[in-house]
């Protein structure tokens, strides 16, 4: 299961109530009016927080209501104004409106945020002569929330490939790694930094590809709108060919499904990996598959450690052909 959707119910304060009173002293010839303003009603906010990474706290709160404006008071006394509700979720979530599908903002940014329900407005006192109003009534709506991670490099490969591991190794993520295919069932981030410089890129592991995975196989294909948003996509084969499989095979199988997902996906830059090149039987598949794919292909090894750096440095060239830095 994949929690990066939730469904949320969201309700703004409402204004507060303006005061109708008055004020008498003995020798006063009128009644002079006193009422104060209500407060406004608090909005509900939504803000893309850097240290949130899953739409998990959803899952066991889906109610969030803003504090409504206080009352006017007499001797004209304004009510305060409802505080804001924050709603903190991950960076790279969408939030619509969940009756009529329209898109109420895409926080893509960190720290960038909206008001997703406004509060109600203030009710007016009756100082000004005319009598005291009601406040008005804070915004409602049922929202939909959806979390596209945001990673530079998306990792695409069978079950079993090694994905977690190379994730792991570049990166401190910890991604469950297991001789089992379809370990990875949630899409997990790593940050990969630079030993040069300041630079770093965050990678993405997702859940094995297998044929006719368009077709709902295995896990599907849904998954891979978390790489949408990449800039290039790193291809990794089990040359050793332990599951029987062809590596040649398994690369076209995967283009294939890439494919029929999406066509713009294909076109983005893609680094080739043969993993698993400490196994005995990889060296003389690897040959094979030279023979008939004619890219780039880097060797790589998740137990040893070979290649891992020279991998590592092609991802940060290409990526800053593709001019997506950010400082850490
Ligand atoms: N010998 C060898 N084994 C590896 C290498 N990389 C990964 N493995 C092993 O392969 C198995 C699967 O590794 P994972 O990293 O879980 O593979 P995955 O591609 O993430 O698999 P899913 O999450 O199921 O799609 C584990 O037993 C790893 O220890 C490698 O370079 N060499
Ligand atoms: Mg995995």
């Amino acid at each position: 299961m994949f929690i990066d959707r939730a469904r949320i119910y969201i309700k703004a304060g409402n204004g507060g109530k303006g005061c109708e009173s008055f004020y008498y002293k003995r020798g006063m010839r009128y009644r002079r009016r006193d009422g104060g303003n209500g407060g406004i009603g608090g909005n509900v906010i939504m803000r893309a927080d850097p240290n949130v990474h899953t739409l998990l706290d959803f899952r066991y709160r889906q109610h969030f209501k803003a504090e409504s404006g206080k009352h006017g008071g007499s001797n004209l006394k304004n009510g305060s104004n409802g505080e804001d509700r924050i709603i903190l979720v991950p960076p790279g979530t969408i939030i619509r409106d969940e009756e009529n599908g329209l898109l109420i903002r895409d926080l893509n940014s960190e720290n960038e945020q909206v008001i997703a329900v406004k509060g109600g407005a203030a009710g007016k006192g009756n100082y000004r002569g005319r009598p005291a109003t009601e406040g008005g009534q804070g915004q409602e709506k049922i929202i939909s929330l959806e979390l596209k991670l945001i990673a530079d490099v998306g990792l695409i490969g069978y079950p079993n490939a090694g994905k977690s591991s190379f994730v792991n190794t570049v990166s401190e993520a910890k991604s469950k790694v297991a001789n089992f295919p379809f370990t990875t069932i949630c899409p997990v981030l790593g940050v990969v930094k630079s030993s040069q410089s300041h630079k770093r890129f965050v990678v993405a592991d997702i859940p094995g590809i297998i044929k006719d995975a368009h077709k709902g196989k295995g896990l599907g294909l849904e998954f891979l709108r978390h790489i949408e948003r990449t800039k290039l996509l790193l291809f990794l084969i089990d040359m050793s060919a332990a599951e029987g499989r062809q590596p040649v095979d398994d690369y076209l199988n995967l283009i294939n499904e890439i494919e029929s997902y999406d066509m713009q996906l294909m076109k983005r830059p893609r680094v080739l990996v043969a993993n698993k090149m400490d196994l005995p039987a990889s060296k003389e598949n690897l040959k094979d598959f030279k023979a008939q794919i004619k890219e780039k292909i880097y060797r790589s090894s998740c137990i040893s450690g070979e290649g891992i750096q020279k991998i590592t440095e092609a991802l940060f060239k290409k990526l800053n052909e593709a001019h997506r830095w950010e400082n850490v």
